[in-house]
């Protein structure tokens, strides 16, 4: 019996654990001309300069980033750079920009493998696309995943992102802002905006729910979350027990 209960229940979590598990879906319709930026601010003692610009491809199909850093260190590389969840506190503290933008809850296993950027998390851009490896660096390429849609899961616009050494310190972050020229829609809901009211209906199906994640200054605090037994695992106790 007791020997039922614990392999019913194993079973349970780990089918519950593997259905947690979505691919990140490609992004299509985001807005045309739909543009970010970041600018890490300069700081005393650091030569590390960058920016992240960021723009609705062409047919709208994805994200198209424009990658720039120089003054990396000498040391401490390579280097990775992420979208972080949260934006960047007003006194520039990059712990305060939480963990990785994570939608649909990739937590640190599997870690990113590149050739199937669809199984990482949405903000590791360096995962999928390459550590900065060089004191100069610039890169550009389309990311299917990320959204400049404010009601799509996978929206930056008003986040952050975080450069880091490659025991993870964070060396440098900034707020992404709406980039010159660009007008977000009127509708959007919590996104960088115009004065409107909040009455949009917040996106339906499988918005994921924001990590509480926040204070924690390890790169990836979801991990830990991800083998919570599911519902079908508390069924499988109460039948268990019932029999
Ligand atoms: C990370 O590396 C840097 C430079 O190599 C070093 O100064 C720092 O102490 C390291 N931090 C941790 C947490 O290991
Ligand atoms: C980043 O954006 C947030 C939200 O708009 C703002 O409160 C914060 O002050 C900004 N951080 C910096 C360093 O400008
Ligand atoms: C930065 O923020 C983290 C949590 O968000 C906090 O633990 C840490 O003390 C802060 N560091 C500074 C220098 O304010
Ligand atoms: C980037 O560097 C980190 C830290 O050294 C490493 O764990 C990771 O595998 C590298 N990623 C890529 C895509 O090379
Ligand atoms: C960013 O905007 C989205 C979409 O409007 C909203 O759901 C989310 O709560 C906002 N996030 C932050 C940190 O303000
Ligand atoms: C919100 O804005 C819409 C359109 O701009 C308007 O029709 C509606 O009355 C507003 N609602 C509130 C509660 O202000
Ligand atoms: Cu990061």
């Amino acid at each position: 019996m007791l020997v039922q209960i614990v392999s019913l229940l194993a079973a349970a979590s780990i089918a519950s654990a593997q259905s947690s598990v979505t691919p990140a879906p490609a992004v299509a319709s985001n807005p045309a001309g739909a543009s970010y930026v970041g600018v890490l601010p300069e700081k005393a003692g650091s030569n590390l300069r960058g920016s992240i610009s960021a723009v609705s491809a062409a047919d709208g199909k994805g994200v198209k980033f424009s990658v720039s850093f120089s003054g990396l260190p000498a040391e401490g590389g390579p280097f990775m750079y992420h979208i972080h969840e949260k934006p960047v506190p007003a006194n520039g503290n990059c712990t305060g920009t939480g963990a990785h933008l994570d939608p649909y809850k990739r937590g640190e296993v599997p870690i990113c493998d590149a050739s199937k950027p669809e199984t990482c998390q949405t903000g590791d851009l360096s995962g999928k696309y390459g550590n900065i490896t060089a004191g100069e660096w610039s890169q550009e390429y389309v990311d299917p995943y990320s959204a400049t849609r404010a009601d799509d899961p996978a929206f930056f616009g008003n986040l952050s992102f975080v450069v880091h050494l490659s025991n993870k310190t964070r060396i440098g972050c900034a707020n992404f802002t709406v980039g010159d020229g660009y007008k977000p829609a009127p509708s959007s809901s919590g996104a960088p905006k115009p004065s409107h009211n909040a009455s949009t209906p917040a996106p339906t199906g499988s918005a994921p729910v924001p990590s509480a994640s926040s204070s924690t200054p390890a790169e990836f605090p979801g991990a830990a979350a991800k083998v919570v037994a599911g519902p079908a695992a508390l069924f499988a106790l109460v039948a268990a027990l019932v029999l």
